[in-house]
C-alpha cells in the first residue's frame, strides 16, 4: 500500500509532455540535394582547424534520407513529442525571395510520417545554420537586415507549413551563434567572424531579439490555425550551495548577472534590458532604436530552457550580496569540459523563470537535457550507458520537483534522440540516447534509450 502510493506520487501529470530533440545541420547530412546551398556551418567546418578532425554536416547521420527508420524508432520508444529545426538553407537557398519547395516536401514527408504515428512535431526555425548568402550579403546576424528576412522566412515556412505543425519555436540558443559566433577570439561557431567590440557582439544578439520578436509575429500571422510559440533559450542557472534563505537570495540576486542573461532572456521575457544590467555593461551596451524592445516582447506561449548545468551561488556580506564559485577540479562531470553535473539547475531555472516574472503560469518546456559520454559498443552490439542513465534521472527528478512544487514545467525533451554532428566536436562527442555507428548508419537504441522509453510508459522515473 505505501509503496503504492510512492508509485503514485513519483508519477509526472498526465498531459506531461516526453520527447527528444535534434537539429537540422547535425543530423540531416544531403548538404547539396534538392536546392538546398551553403550555410555558415558548411562554410565553417570546411575551414581547416575549425572543427574537429575537419568533419563537417555533409552526410551527418543522413536522416533526409533515414527519416522514416528515424521516426519508427521513436514510435518504438514510445517517445511522443518530436523537437526537429527546419534549415532556412535548404527552404531559401539564397535566405531571401526565392522558396525552394522541395525542401518543403521534405519536411511535409517528416511531418506526415510523425503523424502516422501519433508523434507531435515541435519545430525550430532557426538552429544557427543561417544561409551563407546572407553572411556574404551583410555580415548576417551583423546586420538589423537579418531580423527582416527571418520574418520573412518564417512567415514562408508557416504559411505552407502551418495546417501540420503547430507547436513553433523561434531561434534556438541566441547566446551561442552570437556571442561565440562573433565574439570569441578562437571562434567556435560559425560564422566564426570576429567583431572589434563588445558592443558590436551585443548587437549581434540584439538582431536575433528582433528576430525572435518579429518571427513571432510573422508565425501568428501566417498560421492558418491557432498555434503555440516559443523562444528556446540556454540561460545560465545560479543554484544556491545551500538552500538557506540566505543562500537562495543570493542566486536570485545573481540571476539576472550569470551568463548572458540579462542581455538576451530578460529582454524577451519583460521587454527591458534590466537598468542594472545596462549600468554594469555601459559602453559595450548595443543600441536599441526606438519600437525595439515592444517588438521583441511579443507573447509567447512556452519558453522553451536548455539545460545542461549550471553555477553554485552563495551569500556573502560584502556587495553585491552574492558570489558566483568556481568548480572544484575534481567536480563529476560529463564528456564535455562545461557538462558538470548539477541536478537542481533544472528545478532552479524554473524557479528563477517563475520569481522573474513575479507569476508562474508561463508553461516551460525543457527542450534540451542529456549529455555526451564516452560510449562504447559491447562485443554484444550493446551501448550500456549507465552514466547517461544516472546524469538523466537526476534531471529528471529534478523535473518533478519543480512540478510538484506547483511550477508550470509541461515537458521535457531528451537530447538528443541519436548521436549527431556536435558542432566544433565533430563526430567525437555522443549526445544520443540512440547509437549511430557511422561507417554504415545503423542505429542501435543505448540502454539509456530503453530506459527513457520506460520512463514514458509508466510515466515516471524508473
Ligand atoms: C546545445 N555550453 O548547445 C545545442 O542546442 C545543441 O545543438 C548541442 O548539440 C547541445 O547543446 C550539446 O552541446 C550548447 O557551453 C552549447 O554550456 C554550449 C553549451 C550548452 C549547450
Amino acid at each position: 500500500m505505501d509503496r503504492q502510493l510512492d508509485l503514485q506520487c513519483d508519477r509526472f501529470p498526465e498531459d506531461f509532455v516526453w520527447g527528444a530533440a535534434t537539429s537540422a545541420y547535425q543530423i540531416e547530412g544531403a548538404a547539396e540535394v534538392d536546392g538546398r546551398k551553403p550555410s555558415v556551418w558548411d562554410t565553417f567546418s570546411a575551414t581547416p582547424g575549425r572543427v574537429q578532425d575537419g568533419q563537417t554536416g555533409a552526410i551527418a547521420c543522413d536522416h533526409y534520407h533515414r527519416y522514416p527508420e528515424d521516426i519508427r524508432l521513436l514510435a518504438e520508444l514510445g517517445i511522443q513529442h518530436y523537437r526537429f529545426s527546419i534549415s532556412w538553407a535548404r527552404v531559401m537557398p539564397d535566405g531571401r525571395g526565392i522558396v525552394n519547395e522541395a525542401a518543403l516536401d521534405f519536411y511535409r514527408r517528416l511531418v506526415d510520417e510523425l503523424r502516422k504515428y501519433n508523434i507531435t512535431p515541435h519545430a525550430t526555425l532557426f538552429h544557427w545554420d543561417s544561409p551563407q548568402a546572407l553572411e556574404d550579403r551583410y555580415g548576417s546576424w551583423q546586420s538589423r537586415e537579418m531580423a527582416q528576412d527571418f520574418a520573412a522566412y518564417a512567415e514562408a515556412v508557416v504559411s505552407r507549413l502551418g495546417d501540420r505543425i503547430t507547436h513553433w519555436m523561434t531561434l534556438n540558443e541566441i547566446m551561442c551563434f552570437t556571442h561565440f559566433g562573433y565574439g570569441v577570439q578562437v571562434p567556435i561557431h560559425a560564422p566564426g567572424t570576429v567583431v572589434r567590440t563588445q558592443k558590436q557582439v551585443w548587437q549581434t544578439s540584439h538582431h536575433a531579439l528582433l528576430a525572435h520578436g518579429l518571427g513571432c509575429q510573422a508565425i501568428r500571422s501566417a498560421s492558418p490555425v491557432p498555434c503555440s510559440v516559443a523562444l528556446v533559450d540556454n540561460f545560465a542557472v545560479p543554484v544556491p550551495l545551500t538552500e538557506l534563505p540566505a543562500d537562495c537570495e543570493a542566486a536570485r540576486q545573481a540571476f539576472p548577472f550569470c551568463g548572458y542573461n540579462g542581455g538576451i532572456l530578460l529582454p524577451a521575457l519583460t521587454g527591458e534590458y534590466p537598468s542594472n544590467w545596462l549600468a554594469k555593461m555601459g559602453e559595450a551596451a548595443p543600441e536599441i532604436q526606438e519600437g525595439d524592445l515592444a517588438t521583441i516582447h511579443q507573447p509567447l506561449d512556452a519558453l522553451g530552457f536548455n539545460v545542461y548545468s549550471g553555477v553554485y551561488v552563495r551569500a556573502i556580506e560584502q556587495a553585491p550580496g552574492y558570489e558566483i564559485l568556481d568548480f572544484p577540479r575534481g567536480y563529476p562531470r560529463m564528456h564535455m569540459p562545461w557538462l558538470q553535473i548539477v541536478p537542481e539547475s533544472l528545478y532552479w531555472g524554473v524557479r528563477h523563470i517563475s520569481e522573474t516574472l513575479g507569476r508562474s503560469d508561463l508553461p516551460i518546456l525543457i527542450t534540451e537535457n542529456g549529455c555526451a559520454a564516452d560510449d562504447e559498443l559491447t562485443a554484444q552490439g550493446e551501448v550500456m550507458d549507465s552514466d547517461r542513465i544516472l546524469y538523466l534521472r537526476q534531471y529528471l527528478s529534478a523535473s518533478h520537483r519543480a512540478i510538484r512544487e506547483g511550477y508550470p514545467l509541461k515537458g521535457y525533451f531528451v537530447w538528443s534522440l541519436m548521436d549527431n554532428f556536435e558542432w566544433s566536436w565533430g563526430y567525437d562527442r555522443r549526445f544520443g540516447i540512440v547509437y549511430v555507428d557511422y561507417a554504415t548508419q545503423a542505429r542501435i537504441p543505448k540502454a539509456s534509450a530503453h530506459w527513457f522509453s520506460t520512463c514514458i510508459r509508466h510515466n515516471q522515473i524508473v
